[in-house]
């Protein structure tokens, strides 16, 4: 007989971090819609709708989980973070094909308005409802509008490369990135080292910018990189824009602050960064749209070049998935041919989005972990330290807060040892 969901899925744990979430799932026709709902509630930008997107993001996680397809309302009964709101919508779905709740906020004029402007660089709720309420809707009104409150130099750049900027960074062009950085890194000392963290090693094939932890094996030497990287870049003429933001981390940053606040609302860090946006030849996205056309041993060459594969070779993202001939058929959230028209113009280059970020060696596995994400699978880990372990998680350091001490990791899994957790590998961080 078929087993049903609720059979296999009974002894699910509580929390994400303790779960195998892929990127591939099977109820993506429940989760498009919680994630509209949970969109929604982050536009609304206060406490009760915190609450709310959580409630929509933790429900959309069990759905990526489930070892099946749900096709009944009766198998989810058993399951966690499934509340009356949820369940209702699951039904929604279940009868009609869609949720009418979310098709009917996807097609709110404010919700359009507000994913629009908060797709510009540099543009948060906040900002994005003030503008709504002027009567602003579109990009072409942003550009138009000379004396937009908040306007920035950030926001008129993110206006400027809006259209390179949502056309979404395919895994080819983090690689070239990653490349052409590790180059000047080895120039200065190739001692350092740099991955490639965010979704593109929790192995998504594309994303709206590349993120690039830097380190060196000497505590100490990691201070002065970026300004000398930053700076050979620039001479290069790489640089469009970017802002460089000093270290904040002292020893008593974590001690000091207030475990019941705001950090597991905020994954904010006290890593030295910088945050912008660089030129990347066309040409690098090019050889990405022939990727499937590829070997394995090309696909092999082109990750080992930008991962560093000398201190932390077991970081590779599994990227394999491209190959296997299983997800051939599986949608994928990248850019279709008219998306890629859109970007035409006489420039051999695409503005791209990129976060570098310094760590010492000390904190990198820590920093690992925080900057692969996901940005859910981090409110997870940080809510289960806090509550299981009475142990505070950043992407600096886990501190024990009953014995009062931070206890290190000299590698990932030692990390999720640190935490009494089964590891999980990056691609199944997907929460
Ligand atoms: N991060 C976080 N909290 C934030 C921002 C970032 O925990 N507020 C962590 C988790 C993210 C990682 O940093 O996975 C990289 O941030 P991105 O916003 O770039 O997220 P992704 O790389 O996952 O998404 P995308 O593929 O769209 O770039
Ligand atoms: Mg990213």
């Amino acid at each position: 007989a078929k087993t049903t969901v609720n059979e296999r899925t009974e002894n699910i744990p509580i929390y994400e971090c303790q779960r195998e979430t892929p990127l591939q799932h099977h109820n993506e026709h429940i989760t498009h819609a919680l994630e509209i709902l949970a969109k929604e509630a982050d536009f609304r930008n206060d406490d009760i709708n915190y609450s709310r997107a959580l409630a929509f993001r933790r429900a959309a996680c069990v759905f990526k989980c489930l070892p099946s397809r749900v096709e009944g309302v009766q198998e989810i009964q058993s399951l966690h973070n499934i509340g009356s709101h949820v369940k209702r919508i699951v039904e929604d779905i279940l009868d009609n094909g869609y949720s009418s709740e979310a098709e009917k906020t996807e097609n709110n004029d404010w919700f359009k308005t507000m994913m629009t402007f908060t797709g510009v660089f540099g543009v948060g709720p906040a900002i994005a409802d003030k503008w709504y309420r002027l009567g602003l809707r579109t990009i072409e009104d942003l550009k138009i509008e000379q004396t937009l409150p908040n306007k920035d130099e950030r926001i008129s750049t993110g206006l400027t490369f809006h259209d390179d900027l949502t056309l979404p960074v395919l895994r080819s062009e983090a690689e070239a990135l990653a490349d052409l950085i590790r180059c000047e890194l080895d120039t200065i000392d190739p001692q350092y080292q740099l991955v490639v963290t965010g979704g593109f090693r929790r192995g998504k094939d594309c994303g709206h910018d590349v993120d690039i932890l830097l380190t060196h094996p000497v505590e100490g030497k990691e201070k002065g990189i970026l300004e000398d990287l930053l700076h050979r870049l620039d001479r290069q003429g790489r640089l469009i824009y970017g802002k460089r933001e000093q270290s904040t981390w002292n020893d008593g940053v974590l001690q000091g602050e207030n475990i019941k606040g705001q950090y597991l609302k905020s994954t904010l860090d006290h890593f030295e960064k910088w945050i912008g946006i660089m030129k990347l030849d066309k040409k690098c996205r090019q050889c990405c749209l022939n990727y499937g056309l590829n070997s394995n041993e090309k696909q092999q060459e082109l990750l080992h070049s930008s991962l560093d594969m000398k201190k932390v070779s077991h970081l590779r993202p599994d990227t394999m998935s491209h190959m296997d001939p299983k997800n051939n058929s599986t949608k994928r959230k990248c850019p279709s041919s008219s998306s890629e028209d859109r970007g035409t113009n006489d420039r051999t280059w695409y503005a791209r989005r990129v976060d570098l970020i310094v760590t010492p060696t000390s904190q990198f596995y820590y920093a690992l972990v925080g900057w692969t994400g996901s940005k859910h699978f981090n409110r997870s880990l940080r809510l289960y330290a806090q509550k299981e372990l009475h142990m505070k998680l950043t992407s600096h350091a886990l501190y024990d807060t009953t014995k009062k001490h931070l206890i290190p990791a000299n590698s990932e899994q030692e990390v999720f040892k640190n935490l009494h957790l089964r590891y999980l590998e990056p691609v199944e961080r997907n929460c």
